[in-house]
C-alpha cells in the first residue's frame, strides 16, 4: 500500500530550509520489498536493515545464531537481492538538488531510480549519493538496489587482483577474499565468529532536496595555547556537481562555561570540485577561563560543548545547519629516545609509546572492541551499545581499540565513548591480510577514508588513527607464504597505507597520530620502510601477544613491551548464555558436533584444557565434566589477563611499558571465545576481574621462579600515595584469620608503577600450604582491592576445605538511577576460591568470582527489577572452586 509521502522540513532557524524525504522502513510512506533473483523468495524488507534480520523476521530463516544455522543459511550469500523502496510524492519540491542518499550499502549493488540506472556501490563504509533529479517524478517512485552476492562479488575480483590468503582455515566454516571487497571483514567468519555475508542498506536512505549546499559534516581543531583555545572549524560543504561556486556566511557558535556563546560569523565564497564538495573554515580564540578540560575514564571529568555550525546561502537564502558536541584536551602519541626517560632509567634503548593526554603521560588501560553484531546493522543497536560501553567504564577501561575487521562504529557509539571518557584507538577496517592495491579499490579506498576521517574527527574519544590490524606482521611473518612476492606484496602496502591512506589522515586531521599498522613500531617501522624486520620488537611501538603453550598464570612468561595493544586468552561462555543458540543437551560435550562447530581456533579447546588441568584437576570421566570446564576455563582465563594485564602495569617502572589492551572486549555469538563479556551482555569473569586488575590503585605482586616475590604499588592517578601501608597476609588454606602479617611503607608517585624495596621469600615447605594477600591503606586512597599469590596450582594445596556458606540478602534496599541497588551478605567459616554467584533475576553482582578471605563479605547487586530480598535471597545460587 502507498501512501502519500511526508516532507520532513530539516533546518533551524531562519531562512528557507532543505526538505528531506526520510526512507526508512519505519516510516509508513515508503515501503520496502526484498527478492531474490528468480523471484521465489519475496518479503517486507527493512531499512536500516539486511538480507539476514529480514529472512528471520519474515520466518524463512531460524535464529541465524541457532545451532548450525550460520552454516545452514549460507545460500543466502550465494543469491543475489534486490531491494525495492515505492514511495509516492505528492509534489516534487521544485529545487535544483535532489539527492538520494545512501548512508551505508552492504556492498556490492546496482541502484536504479524509477527504471533508470543512478550508479553503483562498492564500499559499505562510504556515503553514496546519486543526483536523482531528472529520475523522480510526481506521485508514485521506485528505488531499486541489487545487490550481487559478495561471496561471488570477492571471488571474481580475486580472480584478477588476487591477494593472500586463498582462503580462512577450514575450522572458520568461512568464505574466501574478503580481503577483496571493502565490507567487514568479520562477516566472512573469524576466529571468534560465523561467517553472515550480508546484504543490504545497513545506514539511513533518504532524499535531500535544496538549490544551493548543505553542510555535510564538520571537523574541529583545539589547540592550547597560552592561556587560550585556537578553535579551528571547518564545514565540509556538499552541493551538486553541477555547481561550480558556493557562496554564503557561515556561522559558528559554542556554548562555553558560565552559559556564554561565543559566536563567529563570516562571508564565505568558494569553489567546488567535481563532486560539487567545498570547505568552509571558521577561527575561534578562546579564553582557558571558560572551557574544562576533557579527561579520559578516571582521571577527570567529560565535559562536552555543543558547537552549532550554520551556513546560509547567498543566493537562495536557504539556511542549513548542524550541531555536534565537541571536547578540548590534548593529546600526543609520545616517542622519544628512552635512554632519555626523565622517570625511568631502565627502559632499554629505543623509544617510548605513549599516550600524553592533558600533559599526562597515561598508562592506558582497555580491551578491543569488536562489532556488537555480526549484522552490521544490528551493531549500532543503542541499548547494546550502552551496556558494553559502560561496562568497560565501570571496569576502568580508558581505551578501547576499534580492532580493522570490524566496520566504522555508529555516532551513537563515539558520542558514548565521548560521555565515558573512553578514548578510542581507531584501527582502520583492513585485517590479517594482504590488500590489492588496483586502481579500482584505490579509488574507493580514498573515498572511504575521507568521509570517515570527516565523519569521527571531531570527537574527543579518538586518540590514534592505525592502518591496519597485523598486516605488517603477516607479510614480515610470512603467515601466507608470501615470501616468494615479498617485493610486490611491500609494494602494494606502502601504496595502500603509505601513500594512499596516510596522506588523507594527516591532510583532514594533522593533530593526530597515523601509524600505518597495529603492531608496529611506530617511527622506526616507517624508517625501516613499513615493514619492519621485527614488526614485535619490544623496544619501539605496540605489540600483539598470544602464547597458548606456556602457563599463562606465570607472569615470568610475559615479554617486555612499549604498550600491549593486543593479548588474550579463550574461555567458554556460561551454559546459560549456550542454552540461547541450542537446547540440545547432547550438545554440552567438547567432542560434540556443535561444539567443534563453534570452537573456530584450531586447537582451542585442547589449549583451554591444558591450561586448565595445570591448576585444576578435573577428570574426563566426571559427569560435570562440560560444567566444570566452562567454569575452570573461565577462571583460566581472568587468571591469565590478570597475570599479564598486571605484569605490563608493573612494568612501567622497568621498561616504561604504557599499555594493556587486552583481546577482546565482547562477542558476537555463543562461542568460545577470548572475550570478557558474552554474546547478550553476562559478564564472564574476566570482565570481573578487569574491574580489579585495573583499579586505579593496586598492590600487584609478582612471583618469580625461585619463590621470591616482588611487589608493586601501581598508582595510577594524578596525585601521589604517601604514607601507605601494605600489608602481606600470610593464610594457610584451612582458615580466614591469617597466621602472621607484614607491614611495609610504601608511597608512590602520581601515575606510576613502584617497586617496593622489599621482597618476600617464601620457604620452600611452607608453599604447599600457604597464599599470601596484599592490601593496601592510604591517605586519600578510598579503595584498592585486595591482591593474591598463589604459590601453587590450587589442585596441589593442602588444607583447602569445604566451606559452610550462607547467603544473605539484607533489608537496605537502595534506590539507583536505573533500579535497586541490594546488599547481598556473604558469611563462610573457611577461605573460598572463585566465588561465583548466579541468579536467574534481571541484573548484576558488582562483584563475582570472589576470593573469600573474610568471614563476612557484602557484594552488591544491582537491577532495574523491585523484589523483597526474601525472593531475591531465594534464587540466588553459587559455586566456587572445590579440589577433586
Ligand atoms: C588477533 C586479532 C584477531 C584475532 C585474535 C585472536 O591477533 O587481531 O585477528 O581474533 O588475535 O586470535
Amino acid at each position: 500500500m502507498q501512501t502519500l509521502l511526508v516532507l520532513i522540513v530539516f533546518c533551524l532557524g531562519s531562512g528557507v530550509c532543505i526538505n528531506v524525504i526520510d526512507l526508512s522502513s519505519s516510516d509508513s510512506d515508503v515501503t520496502w520489498t526484498f527478492e531474490s533473483k528468480n523471484g521465489s523468495i519475496t518479503g517486507r524488507g527493512s531499512v536500516p536493515g539486511g538480507i539476514y534480520s529480514d529472512l528471520q523476521r519474515t520466518g524463512v530463516i531460524g535464529d541465524i545464531l541457532s545451532g548450525f544455522n550460520d552454516v545452514a543459511s549460507r545460500w543466502v550469500a550465494y543469491d543475489s537481492w534486490t531491494y525495492t523502496g515505492r514511495l509516492t510524492i505528492n509534489q516534487i519540491p521544485d529545487t535544483n538538488v535532489a539527492h538520494l542518499v545512501l548512508e551505508g550499502v552492504d556492498t556490492v549493488a546496482f541502484v536504479e531510480v524509477n527504471g533508470s540506472p543512478v550508479g553503483s556501490t562498492n564500499n559499505m563504509f562510504v556515503r553514496y549519493v546519486f543526483d536523482i533529479k531528472s529520475q523522480l517524478k510526481a506521485r508514485d517512485n521506485e528505488i531499486r538496489i541489487t545487490f550481487v552476492s559478495p561471496v561471488e562479488a570477492a571471488q571474481l575480483r580475486s580472480e584478477k587482483h588476487f591477494a593472500a590468503p586463498e582462503c580462512v582455515p577450514d575450522v572458520y566454516n568461512g568464505e574466501c577474499h574478503a580481503n577483496q571487497l571493502r565490507k567487514m571483514q568479520a562477516s566472512f567468519s573469524w576466529d571468534w565468529g560465523p561467517a553472515f555475508p550480508s546484504v543490504g542498506l545497513w545506514k539511513p536512505v533518504y532524499i535531500e532536496f535544496y538549490n544551493s549546499a548543505i553542510i555535510r559534516s564538520m571537523t574541529s581543531h583545539a589547540e592550547k595555547v597560552g592561556a587560550h583555545w585556537d578553535l579551528k572549524i571547518v564545514a565540509h560543504l556538499e552541493s551538486s556537481r553541477k555547481r561550480k561556486q558556493i557562496g554564503g556566511r557561515i556561522r559558528a557558535s559554542i556554548k562555553v562555561n558560565g552559559g556564554q556563546t561565543l559566536t563567529v560569523d563570516r562571508a564565505f565564497e568558494s569553489t567546488t570540485r567535481d563532486d560539487g564538495t567545498s570547505e568552509a573554515e571558521l577561527n575561534m580564540t578562546i579564553s582557558e577561563n571558560v572551557i574544562s578540560f576533557w579527561w579520559p575514564n578516571g582521571f577527570g571529568d567529560q565535559p562536552l560543548y555543543d558547537l552549532h555550525l550554520r551556513f546560509t546561502s547567498d543566493d537562495f537564502k536557504e539556511t542549513y545547519e548542524i550541531h555536534k558536541q565537541i571536547g578540548f584536551r590534548t593529546l600526543e602519541v609520545v616517542e622519544e629516545d628512552t635512554s632519555l626517560l626523565s622517570c625511568n632509567d631502565t627502559a632499554g634503548p629505543g623509544l617510548s609509546f605513549y599516550f600524553k593526554v592533558n600533559g599526562y603521560p597515561i598508562f592506558m588501560k582497555g580491551s578491543n572492541w569488536i562489532p556488537a553484531n555480526i549484522l552490521p546493522e544490528l551493531g549500532s543497536d543503542i541499548k547494546t551499545v550502552d551496556e558494553l560501553l559502560v561496562s568497560a567504564r565501570e571496569a576502568h577501561m580508558a581505551m578501547l581499540r576499534v580492532w580493522g575487521g570490524g566496520v566504522y562504529e555508529s555516532d551513537y557509539f563515539y558520542q558514548r565513548c565521548d560521555q565515558l571518557g573512553i578514548l578510542i584507538w581507531q584501527d582502520f577496517l583492513f585485517a590479517c591480510s594482504m590488500y590489492p592495491a588496483d586502481e579500482e579499490f584505490l579509488e574507493t579506498v580514498k573515498v572511504e577514508i575521507e568521509q570517515n576521517v570527516i565523519n569521527l574527527q571531531h570527537h574527543p574519544s579518538i586518540a590514534i588513527w592505525a592502518g591496519n590490524n597485523e598486516n605488517e606482521a603477516a607479510l614480515r611473518g610470512n603467515w601466507y607464504f608470501t615470501n616468494p612476492q615479498f617485493i610486490k606484496y611491500k609494494k602494494e602496502y606502502v601504496k595502500l597505507y603509505v601513500d594512499t591512506i596516510k596522506p588523507i589522515v594527516e591532510g583532514l586531521d594533522p593533530g593526530r597520530r597515523y601509524v600505518a599498522s597495529s603492531p608496529s613500531n611506530g617511527k622506526e617501522s616507517e624508517e625501516e620502510g613499513y615493514i619492519s624486520e621485527h614488526p614485535y620488537d619490544p623496544h619501539y611501538g605496540d605489540t600483539h601477544y598470544y602464547n597458548y603453550l606456556l602457563d599463562n598464570w606465570n607472569q615470568n612468561i610475559y615479554p617486555k613491551t612499549r604498550f600491549a595493544s593486543e593479548y588474550g586468552f579463550q574461555s567458554l561462555p556460561s551454559l546459560a548464555t549456550m542454552r540461547t543458540a541450542t537446547n540440545n543437551e547432547s550438545d554440552f560435550r567438547v567432542d560434540s558436533a556443535y561444539s567443534v562447530h563453534r570452537q573456530h581456533s584450531p586447537g582451542g579447546y585442547g589449549f583451554i584444557q591444558d591450561q586448565m588441568n595445570r591448576y585444576f584437576r578435573l577428570d574426563k570421566s566426571d559427569t560435570k565434566y562440560f560444567e566444570k570446564l566452562v567454569f575452570y576455563s573461565q577462571i583460566s582465563q581472568a587468571m591469565a589477563m590478570k597475570a599479564e594485564t598486571e605484569f605490563y602495569r608493573q612494568s612501567q617502572a622497568d621498561w616504561y611499558t604504557m599499555g594493556a589492551l587486552y583481546w577482546q572486549l565482547n562477542d558476537v555469538w555463543q562461542a568460545p571465545s577470548w572475550s570478557g563479556i558474552e554474546y547478550g551482555g553476562k559478564w564472564k569473569m574476566l570482565h570481573y576481574f578487569a574491574k580489579s586488575f585495573f583499579a586505579p590503585v593496586l598492590v600487584s605482586p609478582r612471583l618469580l621462579l625461585t619463590h621470591d616475590v616482588d611487589i608493586y604499588l601501581l598508582n595510577d592517578r594524578l596525585v601521589p600515595i604517601a604514607s601507605g601501608i601494605i600489608t602481606v597476609d600470610f593464610f594457610n588454606w584451612t582458615s580466614t584469620t591469617p597466621m602472621r602479617s607484614i607491614l611495609i611503607a610504601a608511597n608512590a608517585h602520581p601515575l606510576s608503577s613502584i617497586k617496593v624495596p622489599m621482597s618476600i621469600a617464601l620457604w620452600k615447605e611452607e608453599i604447599n600450604e600457604v597464599f599470601l594477600r596484599f592490601s593496601l591503606v592510604a591517605d586519600g586512597v578510598g579503595s584498592s582491592p585486595y591482591n593474591y599469590v598463589f604459590p601453587i596450582p590450587f589442585k596441589s594445596v593442602k588444607g583447602l576445605t569445604k566451606p559452610n556458606i550462607q547467603i544473605n540478602v539484607l533489608s537496605n534496599i537502595k534506590p539507583t538511577t536505573n533500579g535497586f541497588r541490594y546488599t547481598v551478605e556473604i558469611t563462610t567459616d573457611t577461605v573460598v576460591l572463585f566465588l561465583w554467584l548466579e541468579t536467574q533475576e534481571p541484573g548484576r553482582f558488582e562483584d563475582n568470582g570472589i576470593i573469600v578471605t573474610d568471614p563476612r563479605i557484602t557484594v552488591n547487586y544491582v537491577s532495574n527489577k523491585q523484589m523483597s530480598p526474601q525472593d531475591l535471597e531465594k534464587s540466588i545460587h553459587y559455586h566456587y572452586y572445590m579440589q577433586e
